[in-house]
C-alpha cells in the first residue's frame, strides 16, 4: 500500500512545485495564476499552421499586363486618404517575387498559406466577359509553386480590392452585386478548384461595410454611417456569400471536395462588471453587432441577431434614423493598462482570444469548426529584426488557443499568423509593420529578412505547440527562475 502510494505522492509534489512557478508571458500585466499561467502541451496531430497575406497589400504591379483598376488603387492615389500618401503600386512586389514568398513560407516549415485573388487582375472590368490571361497565369504559377513545396493554398476570393468598374455601378450597394460576385467566384472555382480545396468568400464583412461604406476611412470611402447604407452593403454581401456558397456546393464540391467559408472579424467584448446584467448584456450586444451581424444569418437562424433587429427596427421606426454605432447602445473602451502595439486600435490581451473562442462555441454550436484565418500584431516602422513584442504576442495568443482546444474543447482547426511579411497596411500605409519577415521598402528589390518572430513561429509549428521546459529534478538550481525566463525560445 505504502510503496504504491509513495510514487503517486512524489509525482504530486513534483507537479505542485511546477505549479508554484508558473510562467507568464506578460508578467507585469497579465499575471493571474488561474487565467494567465502558461500552459504546456501540443495541438491535435492534424492541426493546421498557416500564414497570410492579401493581394493588394503585397502584389504591387497595379497596372501590369492589363490588370484593371480597383478601389484601393483609386483610393490610395487620392491625396490625403493614406498615411504619407503611400500606395500599393509596388508594395512587396509579390507579382514578381512570388517564388521568394513561397520559400519564406517553406523555410518556416509552415504547410498552409492564405492569400487572396485580385478580382481586377483576373477580370479587369469585373465581369467574366473579358478575363486576363496574364492574371490567370500569375495565380496558376503561385498555386503550382506552393503545391510543389508541399504548401496547401487557402484562397480568399475577396480581400477588399473591388474592381473600380463594379464600384462605379454602386459596388456593394448595387443590387446586382451578388450575381457579379457569383460569376467571379464560379470562374475561380473553374480555374483553380482542381488544386484549391479551401475557399474563403469575403475577408471581414464588418470592415468592408463599416469602414468602406460607413465611416469611409477605407475604400471606396463612402460616408454612409448615419444612414442605412452600412446595412444595405452588408445585406448584399451576405446574399453574395450565399450565392457563391450554393454555386460551390451544387456544382463543384462533388468533384473538387473542398470547403468554403467566410472570414469574420470580431473584437472581444468583456463586461465591465460581470455581476451586473446591464453590463453583461452590453458586452453581448457588442458581439452581436460585430460577429453576430454576419454569423447569425450564416450559421444560426438565417436572420440577423434578435437584439440587432430589435434595436435597429425600433430606432428606424421611432426616429427614422439609423446610425450603426448608436444603434449598438454600448460604451466600449480599451484598458489603459494593457500593452500597446504599433497600431492605435490594437492591444494584446491574450485571454480575450480564449474567451472569444468560447463565446463562439456557446453561440454557434459545440462542434463548430473554427479556422483562425488571421492573428498578429503591429510594430512601428522603426521596428527591426529583434521583434520581442511580436514573439511575446504569438507565444501568448497561441497558448490561449491551445487552452481553448485542450481545456475547453473548442474545435479550432487552424491558426494563421498575420502576416508573412510587412506590407501595405491600408489607411496606415507602410507606417505599421505586421510581418514575420522584414521588408525593406526603400530598396527596389524589396528584400525580405526573417525577424525573431519568424524563428519563434517556426519552432512552435515544429513542436506543434509548447513542450514542457526541461526541469532538472536532480539539480534544481539549473532551472531558471520564472522571472528571468526570456519570453522566447530560451525557456525550452
Ligand atoms: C485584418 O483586419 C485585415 O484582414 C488585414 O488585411 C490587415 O492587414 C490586418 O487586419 C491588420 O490590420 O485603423 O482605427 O480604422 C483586422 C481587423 C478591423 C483591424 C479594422 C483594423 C481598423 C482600425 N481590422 N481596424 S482603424
Amino acid at each position: 500500500m505504502v510503496t504504491a502510494f509513495l510514487p503517486a505522492l512524489l509525482s504530486m509534489l513534483l507537479h505542485m512545485s511546477v505549479a508554484q512557478d508558473p510562467y507568464f508571458v506578460y508578467p507585469e500585466v497579465f499575471n493571474d495564476t488561474e487565467r494567465d499561467a502558461f500552459y504546456y502541451g501540443t495541438f491535435p496531430e492534424d492541426f493546421q499552421w498557416s500564414t497570410a497575406t492579401s493581394s493588394y497589400q503585397i502584389e504591387g504591379a497595379w497596372d501590369a499586363d492589363g490588370k484593371g483598376v480597383n478601389i484601393w488603387d483609386t483610393f490610395s492615389h487620392e491625396t490625403g486618404n493614406i498615411v504619407n500618401d503611400d500606395n500599393g503600386d509596388v508594395a512587396c512586389d509579390s507579382y514578381n517575387k512570388y517564388e521568394t514568398d513561397v520559400s519564406l513560407i517553406s523555410n518556416m516549415g509552415v504547410k498552409y498559406y492564405r492569400f487572396s485573388l485580385s478580382w481586377s487582375r483576373l477580370l479587369p472590368n469585373g465581369t467574366i466577359d473579358n478575363p486576363s490571361e496574364a492574371g490567370l497565369q500569375y495565380y496558376n504559377n503561385l498555386i503550382d509553386a506552393l503545391l510543389e513545396n508541399g504548401i496547401t493554398p487557402q484562397v480568399t476570393l475577396y480581400h477588399w480590392d473591388l474592381p473600380q468598374d463594379i464600384e462605379d455601378m454602386g459596388g456593394f450597394l448595387f443590387d446586382g452585386f451578388p450575381e457579379l460576385f457569383n460569376n467571379y467566384s464560379k470562374y475561380c472555382f473553374e480555374q483553380f478548384g482542381d488544386r484549391v480545396q479551401f475557399w474563403i468568400t469575403f475577408n471581414e464583412p464588418w470592415v468592408i461595410t463599416v469602414l468602406g461604406y460607413g465611416e469611409g476611412r477605407f475604400a471606396p470611402g463612402i460616408n454612409g454611417l448615419e444612414d442605412e447604407r452600412v446595412y444595405i452593403s452588408a445585406h448584399n454581401l451576405l446574399l453574395a456569400h450565399a450565392l457563391s456558397y450554393q454555386t460551390y456546393n451544387t456544382s463543384f464540391r462533388g468533384t473538387q471536395e473542398g470547403v468554403i467559408g467566410i472570414t469574420l472579424n470580431c473584437d472581444h467584448f468583456e463586461p465591465y462588471d460581470p455581476s451586473n446584467e446591464t453590463s453583461v448584456d452590453a458586452a453581448d450586444r457588442g458581439f452581436q453587432f460585430m460577429l453576430g451581424w454576419f454569423a447569425s444569418p450564416i450559421f444560426k437562424t438565417g436572420d440577423y441577431p434578435e437584439v440587432m433587429r430589435e434595436k435597429v427596427d425600433f430606432k428606424s421606426a421611432a426616429v427614422g434614423l439609423n446610425h450603426y454605432y448608436k444603434d449598438r447602445d454600448i460604451i466600449s473602451w480599451q484598458d489603459e493598462s494593457w500593452p500597446t502595439s504599433g497600431s492605435e486600435w490594437l492591444r494584446p490581451v491574450p485571454w480575450g482570444l480564449r474567451n472569444l473562442l468560447n463565446k463562439i462555441k456557446n453561440e454557434y454550436g459545440d462542434d463548430i469548426p473554427i479556422y483562425i484565418t488571421e492573428n498578429g500584431i503591429s510594430t512601428e516602422d522603426t521596428d527591426n529584426l529583434d521583434d520581442t513584442t511580436r514573439v511575446q504576442y504569438y507565444q501568448s495568443y497561441i497558448n490561449e488557443v491551445l487552452k481553448a482546444v485542450r481545456l475547453d474543447n473548442v474545435n479550432v482547426k487552424c491558426y494563421t499568423a498575420w502576416s508573412l511579411m510587412d506590407n501595405f497596411e491600408w489607411a496606415s500605409g507602410y507606417s505599421e509593420r505586421f510581418g514575420l519577415h522584414y521588408v525593406d521598402f526603400s530598396d527596389p528589390a524589396r528584400p525580405r529578412t526573417p525577424k525573431d518572430s519568424a524563428t519563434e513561429y517556426a519552432r512552435i509549428v515544429a513542436d506543434n505547440g509548447f513542450l514542457e521546459p526541461k526541469v532538472s529534478t536532480e539539480n534544481p538550481e539549473t532551472t531558471p527562475d520564472s522571472a528571468d525566463r526570456p519570453a522566447s525560445a530560451a525557456i525550452y
